[in-house]
């Protein structure tokens, strides 16, 4: 299963090898049905190869299978009320996987299919994500199994209400500290905070980010994600003497991430040609405009699709996943995972892609990523690249415990600079490693050492 591409294998890679057979084949065997759990797990493990050969001390401590099983996982019914006075329930989750190096901190999201598996990935992922951008905080997720579209303003309050009277048993700003994720904004942390307020009859302002700026949300927050993606796109751009300027640029989804990216890529120079959502997506070779996007979806909720309404030059086709074969010199997939396949891959490939980054976790298959990585396209790993995220949370949180709040301004300097550091540490790692060109790699051996560390120095706790 895992394997080094070369001729002779050392006595020590051997043992690694077999070492990392055993524990994912163990993982397998256990829960062969969480696939996505899965496929994070052996990216990382493919990555980590290398390290473990260097240091044995990891292997002496059972690192691997220490950090791969989390923390804890907390399960629940989410029992609510629609409008109709229907009794409904859903599934919440909370997995808290890592806490070596802070409180647990990772989004929630709520979308019909998150299950089991996709928390785990997710959390999985972050603790390595939050131990890149070099602040104090561990990984965690959370999310139901809810459909959030089509739902009323009122139904959306009692499930988020409902939802936290179970998760305020398991939070706090020192423990741990959800934000949102897909289907998750400032509306559903308002009404989970309101309800976490009520039931502590205390105000933690902390406890949550990606608050409104009321009552303790950060400046730049919502902006994040989708500008440090650029930031970090702009650092892999300049060091292979490449710009935003004049690029064309597509994006899947065209929720949180997508829209501030697009925001800042435009801003940079580049040409948004194509965006999409859940049912389809709409193309403009001479450049979509981000403020009709942004009415849609930020004010009006309303379907990708309506774009063409206003701007009857562009054109709509219903199969989102079709996006891919947009032609472009930068693409960033930033809806959800496993939304390129090998096949995505090889036509933007195919059509003469420069950049392709995750702004999603997880969007590209492993698959995907080799052939990107072999055409020698730049490709920018989502735990590098959308780290912007949950840094403005950490920032968040810092205001909170200080109860400052800082400028946007102080906040867009530190995100730029936390990008720049989260890129050079990728960057270093691994070209140590001998693989200069991935930041797969890289990535995940910068993210993982700081948390093993500290595992080691904790004990087997
Ligand atoms: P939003 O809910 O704001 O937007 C999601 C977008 O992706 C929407 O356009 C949605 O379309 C589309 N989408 C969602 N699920 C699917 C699906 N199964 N198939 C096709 N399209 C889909 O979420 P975010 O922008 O916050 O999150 C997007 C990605 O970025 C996720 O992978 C998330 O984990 C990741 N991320 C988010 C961060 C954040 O701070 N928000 C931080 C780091 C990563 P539709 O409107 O039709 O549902
Ligand atoms: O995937 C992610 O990094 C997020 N959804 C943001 C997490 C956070 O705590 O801000």
């Amino acid at each position: 299963m895992f394997s080094l591409n070369k001729k002779t294998i050392t006595k020590k890679e051997q043992a690694v090898l077999d070492y990392m057979n055993r524990i994912y084949k163990k993982l397998e065997e256990r829960d062969p049905h969480e696939t996505e759990f899965l496929q994070a797990a052996k990216m990382l493990f493919n990555s980590l190869i290398p390290v473990f050969v260097k240091n044995s001390t990891y292997m002496e401590h059972n690192i691997l299978e220490r950090i791969i099983e989390p923390e804890r996982i907390i399960m629940f019914r989410v029992p609510w009320v629609d409008d109709d006075n229907n009794m409904r329930v859903n599934r919440g989750y909370r997995v808290q996987f890592n806490s070596a190096i802070g409180p647990y901190k990772g989004g929630i999201r709520f979308h019909p299919s998150v299950n089991l598996s996709i928390m785990k990935f997710l959390g999985l992922t972050q603790i390595f994500k939050n131990s890149l951008t070099g602040q104090p905080i561990g990984g965690g997720k959370g999310g139901a199994d809810f459909d959030p579209k089509g739902k009323s303003d009122q139904e959306i309050m009692r499930f988020c209400q409902s939802y936290m009277t179970e998760l305020v048993n398991h939070i706090g700003p020192d423990t741990d500290i959800p934000a949102g994720d897909i289907g998750v904004g400032k509306r559903e942390i308002g009404y989970m905070f309101g309800q976490y307020k009520r039931l502590q009859g205390a105000y933690h302002a902390g406890v949550l980010t990606g608050k409104a700026l009321n009552y303790g949300g950060s400046r730049g927050r919502t902006e994040a994600t989708g500008y440090g993606t650029i930031y970090f796109v702009d650092e892999m751009l300049k060091d292979n003497n490449l710009s935003f300027k004049n690029a064309t640029l597509i994006t899947s989804g065209s929720g949180n991430v997508a829209i501030y990216a697009m925001e800042k890529a435009i801003k940079l120079g580049a040409k948004v040609v194509a965006c999409s959502d859940s049912s389809g997506y709409v193309y403009d070779p001479n450049g979509l405009s981000l403020q009709t996007i942004k009415r849609l979806k930020l004010t009006e909720s309303a379907r990708i699709s309506e774009y063409v309404n206003t701007h009857p030059h562009a054109e709509y086709f219903d199969d989102g996943s079709k996006i891919w074969s947009v032609p472009c010199d930068i693409a960033l997939p930033c809806a959800t995972q496993n939304e390129i396949d090998e096949d995505s891959a090889k036509s933007l490939i195919q059509n003469g892609v420069r950049v392709v980054a995750e702004g999603a976790n997880m969007p590209c298959t492993s698959e995907a990523i080799d052939l990107f990585i072999e055409n020698n396209i730049l490709f920018g790993p989502a735990q590098a690249v959308n780290a912007g995220g949950v840094a403005a949370s950490a920032l968040e949180m810092a205001q909170n415990s200080s109860r400052l709040a800082w400028s946007a301004e102080e906040v867009d300097v530190q995100l730029q600079v936390i990008m720049k550091r989260i890129y050079r540490r990728c960057t270093k790692a691994a070209q140590t490693y001998k693989q200069p060109k991935n930041l797969v790699v890289g990535s995940n051996i910068a993210g993982f050492t700081k948390v093993a560390d500290t595992m080691i120095d904790l004990g087997n706790i």
